[in-house]
């Protein structure tokens, strides 16, 4: 069951006299987002170099960059579109006309609507959205049209703590204060392996010269991660830490700042609020009580909680260790208020909201965000944004009544690998009534799909970046062309959207309770939006933001196009106090969910017996905690069908520390049975040190031997998907958000 008329047809290896022409453009795989120079030969990628006139990346490149030529060249990436055809108990797939596609979808997802109302109709927006603008400037004409309240993305098993603090403390989801790793003095980084990620809420590429560069003026490193980590190696010093626990740790730290009298929040002390209500909040979590949940000795905990008070300009950061954790707001919490006491926050050094040439906040283009507005139908989970926590998704298709989920629409997202308990997301997505997916691989998520809508791939269309300029260690503004022209025919995600929107309105004009007007300025918007590309956009944002009170350095879309390198806008500048100030905006150090939760929270380690509220663990079979891991050579669930970079020795294997490799009689190298409450999976075990006792470590995004996908390379290296062992009842407390680390599992010999 493969896709059917498929083949390239773009690559024919152009003729020698063909002129070789060089090109610039960015990686747009991972926040990083590098700058790279292309040789080109008519429609062939010859070569991919990283850019040195790139005032962020300045020639940093990574292994998956060279692999977007892989991807521009894969026979099994789908050029066009294809319908699922069940007869018999056998699916197979055709090709099927843009035409008869777009009929198809729009009929299939109208039905459901009709019949079920807009509700049922659920949408997953996957993480490449972020990374391909077109989703972002033309997606929400779509998705807003399907008027449904079953909205899920990659933003639950990811950051959402980060946005939800930011709301609560600088009143926008987005106003996340970025690490000024450039001229800080001292950074301590829980949870995060920038030298493995390229960093995350934290555009960093070449992190590595970077975090030379702080030690050479004097500055120190410091990371605190259940594993010893590449970014560990690095650093000045490393502590090992019992996974789940970072709230007890930053915790400490608060008290610690209270008790040694290290409470400083210099310029930002007029706007705080509550200090004195953090400080007895705190009183119960000293560094010696919670040394034993941690296993950081108190003596150190006292030290860094100094040394970070001193040092001129100090940054705490955690990332996905700390965030998809049972006590991840809290810790993401914890993180701002020691960076907001230590006066670290908007200062040089510390930690800086950006000034992108398009600000996503400013110009009203994000929401601010608002928190449990409503909550799931099964479980009660809040929503934030307008979205719902993807670990309740399999539950509101599988569990019957009023408001089942009936279909979905996926884009760039492979939910089935990436989203806790993927086994029974399968099971549920095989009932759906209808399903569509906008990508370009039939993958483990796809396969359910009866439509799948293939868009154009990162080389064949523009990009400027809406949201990691945002989040950048420096501010830049940078425009890149296409690098190769679209084949025939192919659509690009913002095309298909626009598409989707226009049938779709048409179809549901009969269902829409909309006065004749309303349909009227809707048919004028999407006519004008349909004209304007994203391209277009950029200018008139650019045109808008140079005429913005205060305005300095926004470039103009005609000197973006004169400097495909990128234009340096320069450091990091304070401007979060004086935006709040403008706004009469305070900050509450203590919101009420925190303040409600702390109490609970000291009563809540191991976190996951208290989230489950079942204890999984039998005294005859000791478990062991599951915690993620990234490698520079994989990119989530995808990329995987790239021969160079799943070549070599298999990465997919569960990383387990000698003591517990002897208890069990394992070598290295040896296949094991992982379980959990869950599911199970068998991979090879790498016996090693650099984790610590009591913890096993596996990758996420493979597991690609599920039936009936069509990615041969990945097929052929298919490992396991820690997401069958990752369980969607342990989330984070207070979002929901998915709580990956530390999940309980048994180990034993195959
Ligand atoms: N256990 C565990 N699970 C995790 C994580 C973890 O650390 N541990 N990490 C989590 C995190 S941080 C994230 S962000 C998620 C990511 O998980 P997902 O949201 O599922 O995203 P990806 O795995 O990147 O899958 C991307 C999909 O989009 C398609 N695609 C790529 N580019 C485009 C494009 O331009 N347009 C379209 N339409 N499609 C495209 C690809 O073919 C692929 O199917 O995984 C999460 N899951
Ligand atoms: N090469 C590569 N780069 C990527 C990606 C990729 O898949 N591959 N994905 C991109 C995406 S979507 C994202 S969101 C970013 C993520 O960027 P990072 O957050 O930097 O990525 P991770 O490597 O997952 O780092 C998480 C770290 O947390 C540690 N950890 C796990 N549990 C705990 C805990 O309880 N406490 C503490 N203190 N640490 C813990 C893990 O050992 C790991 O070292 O990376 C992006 N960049
Ligand atoms: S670090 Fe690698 S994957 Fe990330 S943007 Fe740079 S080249 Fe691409
Ligand atoms: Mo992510």
């Amino acid at each position: 069951m493969a896709a059917m008329s498929n083949a390239p047809t773009a690559h024919a290896p152009a003729h020698d006299d063909t002129p070789v022409e060089t090109r610039h453009g960015v990686c747009n795989l991972c926040e990083a987002i590098c700058g790279l120079t292309f040789q080109v030969q008519g429609k062939r990628i010859i070569s991919i170099k990283g850019n040195d006139a790139d005032p962020l990346s300045r020639g940093h490149i990574c292994p998956k960059a060279v692999a977007l030529k892989d991807l521009h060249e894969d026979p099994d990436r789908l050029r066009q579109p294809i319908k699922r055809i069940t007869e018999n108990g056998q699916t197979r797939w055709e090709a099927i006309t843009w035409d008869e596609a777009f009929d198809l979808v729009v009929e299939g997802l109208a039905r459901v609507r009709e019949q079920h109302g807009s509700n049922a109709v659920a949408v997953y927006q996957g993480n490449p959205s972020v990374h391909n603008w077109g989703n972002i400037t033309h997606g929400p004409m779509f998705f807003g049209q399907l008027k449904t309240r079953s909205r899920f993305s990659a933003t639950s098993v990811d950051q959402l703590p980060h946005h939800l603090v930011s709301h609560w403390l600088y009143g926008h989801q987005l106003a996340i204060p970025i690490p000024d790793i450039d001229h800080t003095r001292f950074m301590l980084i829980l949870g995060g392996n920038p030298l493995a990620s390229n960093g995350s809420l934290m555009t960093v590429p070449d992190v590595r010269a970077r975090f030379k560069a702080l030690r050479e003026r004097g500055g120190k490193l410091i990371v605190i991660d259940p594993r010893r980590t590449e970014t560990a190696a690095a650093a000045d010093e490393h502590h090992f830490i019992d996974p789940g626990t970072d709230a007890a740790w930053l915790l400490s730290v608060i008290h610690t700042l209270f008790d040694e009298e290290l409470v400083r929040p210099q310029h930002l002390e007029p706007l705080l609020d509550n200090i004195k209500a953090v400080r007895d909040a705190v009183a119960p979590f000293s560094p010696e009580a919670m040394a034993a949940h941690t296993g950081i000795d108190a003596a150190s905990t006292r030290r860094l909680a100094r040394e970070m008070a001193q040092a001129n300009g100090a940054v705490v950061y955690g990332r996905m260790g700390l965030s998809t954790q049972a006590h991840g707001v809290v810790c993401q919490w914890a993180i701002q208020v020691i960076n907001l006491l230590t006066g670290n926050v908007d200062r040089e050094g510390g930690a800086l909201l950006t000034s992108p040439a398009i600000n996503l906040i400013q110009t009203r283009l994000m929401s601010p965000g608002h928190f449990d507005a409503w909550r799931s139908r099964v479980r009660g989970a809040p929503e934030f944004g307008g979205e719902l926590p993807v670990s309740v998704m399999a539950e509101e298709m599988l569990t019957p009544g009023k408001g089942q989920l009936r279909a979905l629409v996926t884009s760039c997202g492979n939910p089935v690998l990436s989203t806790p308990n993927g086994r029974q997301l399968d099971e549920a997505l095989r009932g759906l009534d209808f399903m569509v997916s906008i990508d370009f691989y039939l993958n483990e998520t796809t396969r359910h799909a009866h439509v799948i809508l293939p868009p154009t791939c990162g080389v064949e269309h523009d990009h400027y970046d809406l949201v990691f300029l945002h989040l950048a260690v420096r501010n830049i503004a940078r425009y890149s062309e296409a690098i190769v022209p679209p084949a025939g025919g192919a659509l690009h995600d913002w095309q298909i959207y626009m598409e989707l929107a226009r049938r779709y309105a048409r179809r549901i004009w009969s269902l829409e309770r909309a006065s004749v007007r309303q349909r009227l300025t809707g048919m004028v918007t999407r006519g004008i939006m349909g004209q304007l590309t994203p391209r277009r956009l950029l200018a008139i944002g650019l045109n808008r933001a140079s005429k913005t009170k205060g305005a300095t350095q926004i470039p103009t879309m005609k000197q973006l196009l004169a400097h495909p390198q990128g234009v340096d806008l320069g450091p990091l500048q304070p401007s979060l106090v004086e935006g709040l100030r403008q706004r009469g905006r305070r900050i509450d150090l203590l919101p009420l969910a925190i303040r409600q939760e702390l109490p609970n929270l000291v009563n809540t380690f191991p976190a996951h017996v208290a989230t489950t509220g079942h204890d999984t663990e039998p005294a005859t079979r000791p478990t062991l905690k599951l915690i993620g891991r990234r490698d520079v050579r994989s990119n989530n669930s995808w990329m995987h069908n790239s021969a160079r970079l799943v070549s070599g020795k298999p990465r997919c294997t569960l990383w387990i520390h000698p003591r517990d490799a002897a208890s069990r009689q394992l070598q290295d190298g040896q296949t094991v049975t992982v379980a959990s409450r869950v599911g199970q999976v068998r991979v090879p075990v790498h016996v090693t040190e650099d984790i610590r006792p009591g913890v096993v470590s596996l990758p996420h995004g493979w597991g690609h031997d599920r039936a009936g996908i069509d990615m041969k390379v990945a097929q052929a290296h298919a490992g396991a998907s820690i997401n069958d062992l990752t369980d969607d009842r342990l989330t984070e407390r207070i979002s929901a958000n998915a709580a990956f680390s530390a999940v309980p599992v048994w180990v034993e010999a195959a």
